[in-house]
């Protein structure tokens, strides 16, 4: 980690009693596992913190220590604000209010599309979760990594990897696997509660979306509409794990899942093969992501939403073979 950057964090750290720490709405095994780490070390370190997230933490992260303290309103007085997993402030929802503008804001990210929305900007595209970056945060400033740390830690690199499976995974993650195994983290029990384990449920609602499957110019959709969530009472709106199962399909170079929302709005999950990229398809519709793995929430009806990613997704996919010619 850059000296300077990690000079810069801890004397904003060193600064604040009360600290407000935010991740991304609907939020993934990295986002609750680097708000809860970053949060135990900063207790550690003597700090008041409050660890916030629009929404619940989701089944699959509940067994991380911690998770029970994660509350969806804050209020009162902060004197600094970080934000972890957020490609743009956006992504912090409405959790973090509005008399908070002028306060310092410590953006810790390692999504390639960052908006670099921070008074500090730390955002590093070659790691593959923002847990290796807390993790880095820790050891350049000689906090100690505790086991309930380690295991908060290594969910992110976990999960954000689907198990170390992503073209990005490099020596650098590994090497932060073993120092958070060597802290206490159990790899197997984390990828076994993270991403195994699932409720009956769950799997008949994925059985409905991939009879709805298509695969047209090379991109594989679906889509998980309300009736289907009602008819098996799945009321949670995480299906990365749809995507990510579809994403191995070999006649598919892209793959997108959407999710029609309680409030009316459509979650969009993209997916593409090694070599090809959704991030920027993402990011003109107002989302945001990593090259292979990105998404965005659009307003308007199902059909419409459809035919607007699909265009952009088509778009970026003929970018790719134009550059290649
Ligand atoms: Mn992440």
């Amino acid at each position: 980690m850059d000296p300077i950057l990690s000079e810069a964090i801890s004397a904003e750290i060193e600064q604040a009693q009360r600290v407000l720490l935010v991740t991304h709405v609907g939020p993934d095994g990295d986002a609750i596992g680097s708000l809860l780490g970053l949060g135990a070390l900063l207790e550690a370190q003597g700090k008041e913190v409050t660890l916030a997230c629009e929404d619940p933490v989701p089944e699959s992260y509940r067994f991380l220590p911690g998770s029970d303290a994660v509350v969806q309103a804050t209020g009162g007085r902060y004197d600094l604000l970080v934000s972890l997993d957020c490609s743009d402030q956006r992504r912090m929802g409405d959790v973090v209010p509005e008399n908070l503008a002028g306060l310092p804001l410590i953006n810790i990210d390692h999504h390639l599309t960052n908006s670099r929305f921070g008074t500090i900007n730390w955002v590093d595209a070659s790691a593959v979760a923002t847990t290796q970056m807390v993790l880095a945060l820790a050891e350049a400033l000689g906090w100690r990594v505790t086991r309930q740390v380690a295991i908060c830690l290594l969910n992110g690199l976990v999960t954000d990897t689907r198990s170390f499976r992503t073209s990005n995974v490099d020596l650098a993650a590994m090497r932060a696997v073993l120092r958070l195994m060597e802290a206490g983290a159990s790899l197997p029990e984390i990828a076994r509660q993270a991403l195994e384990q699932r409720p009956l449920a769950s799997v008949r609602l994925w059985a409905d979306a991939v009879e709805d499957l298509r695969l047209e110019d090379g991109i594989l959709w679906t889509s998980v509409t309300l009736d289907m969530r009602q008819r098996h009472g799945m009321s949670e709106n995480d299906f990365s794990g749809l995507a990510n199962s579809l994403s191995g399909i070999r006649e598919a170079s892209a793959v997108v899942v959407f999710t029609e929302r309680e409030d009316g709005l459509v979650d969009v999950g993209m997916r593409a093969s090694p070599g090809l990229n959704v991030a920027g398809a993402a990011l003109r519709l107002g989302g945001g992501g990593h090259p292979q793995a990105a998404g965005c929430t659009l307003e308007g009806d199902l059909r419409q939403v459809q035919d607007r990613v699909l265009a952009e997704v088509r778009r970026s996919l003929s970018e790719r073979v134009a550059n290649a010619q």
